[in-house]
């Protein structure tokens, strides 16, 4: 039975569980492969990703969909199953990233512009044939001295929004992605003023561009203070002010909002999550689409090694876990100890 762009949406968001960010590109996935000491090759990232798709009940119980790359969309797992089909049979949804990445933008100094839009209407319908159903794309934006420039915030919503009309208009639901970095030393405010400027710019060219929110995802950055900040605000502020500026930006026609997690350490980005929908009710599922705080575990788990598979399988599915029960508000600090 094919579903509808508003059922694959709610979909993505069911109670209880959310998205496994799995698209980095060669660039970032040959980074993360450093960081263990493993080659970055065809299939090392086939190895990887097959061991993920493969942790049955995490991918069942939690997992609602996956974010592909490219590659990984068109590969085969070692006994020549589609990876496609793995997720698929577990009742999960593949997805995939179609942007091509962040150039410098013209005028503004420090400042990027995801790009990715000429030819995209031929990519989608191949995507579709290869069995996806929602699409990711991933706008930047950088809090610093004199940025984020309106510039730079109205480019990128613009582009996301032209983004959102093609996926929708070519089968895929569009997950709208406008991530304000933590990098850096700004409060919490800063990023709350930030956060809120991009969101309301982001929703408005979306309504320019026709885009049915109904059959869109949002993926926001928590509200958060930059990394270096000394002023770091506690998880229940993180989940307030956050709650605070979506309920000001992001209409309720919208059905979920899963979280990227952009550097947090992975029980702060649980934690975040389960403190926002434990203040429920709320207009919007909240859940997550974590890469770093899903992968970080089970990629040091695994680390490149066929014996250490089921470790790896472990430390996934107890991250998506502890992130499910945080979809619901259902997390608590001691779980967390039986890893
Ligand atoms: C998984 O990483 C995604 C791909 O990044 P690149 O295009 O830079 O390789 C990334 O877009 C990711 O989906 C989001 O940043 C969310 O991931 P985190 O780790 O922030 O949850």
């Amino acid at each position: 039975m094919t579903m509808t762009l508003e059922q694959v949406a709610q979909a993505m968001v069911a109670p209880g569980k959310g998205i496994l960010a799995a698209d980095e590109s060669s660039g970032t996935i040959k980074k993360r492969f450093d960081s263990i000491k493993v080659d970055s090759t065809a299939d090392s990232r086939r190895d990887y990703r097959e061991m993920l798709f493969r942790s049955t009940d995490a991918m069942k119980n939690c997992i609602s969909g996956v974010i592909l790359y490219d590659e990984t969309i068109r590969q085969k797992a070692k006994d020549g199953t589609p990876l496609t089909k793995l997720i698929s049979d577990a009742g999960s949804l593949p997805g995939i990233k179609v942007d091509g990445g962040t150039k410098p933008l013209q005028f503004c100094k420090g400042e990027v512009v995801t790009e990715g839009l000429d030819g995209l209407p031929k990519r989608v319908s191949e995507y579709v044939e290869l069995g996806a159903k929602f699409a990711k794309w991933r706008a930047v934006i950088d809090i610093g001295a004199g940025i984020p420039s309106y510039t730079c915030i109205h480019a990128n919503a613009h582009a996301l929004a032209r983004y959102a009309a093609i996926c929708v208009e070519g089968g895929l639901v569009p997950i709208v992605e406008p991530e304000v970095l933590m990098d850096g030393a700004h409060d919490i405010q800063r990023c709350a003023e930030v956060t809120e400027w991009v969101l309301k710019e982001v929703y408005q060219e979306l309504y320019y561009a026709r885009v049915p929110l109904e059959q869109t995802i949002l993926k926001p950055n928590m509200v958060i203070a930059g990394k270096q900040s000394p002023k770091q605000a506690s998880r229940e502020q993180v989940a307030e002010e956050t709650v605070k500026i979506l309920k000001r930006c992001v209409p309720p026609a919208v059905p979920g909002i899963a979280f990227l997690s952009g550097g947090q350490s992975d029980q702060d980005a649980t934690a975040h999550l389960h403190y926002m929908n434990a203040m429920g009710p709320l207009p919007w599922k909240l859940s997550f689409s974590y890469g770093r705080a899903l992968q970080a575990a089970p990629l040091k788990a695994w680390s490149g090694k066929s014996e250490n598979v089921a470790a790896g399988q472990r430390a996934f599915a107890h991250r998506a876990k502890m992130n499910g029960l945080a979809a619901t508000g259902k997390w608590k600090q001691d779980l967390e100890k039986a890893a």
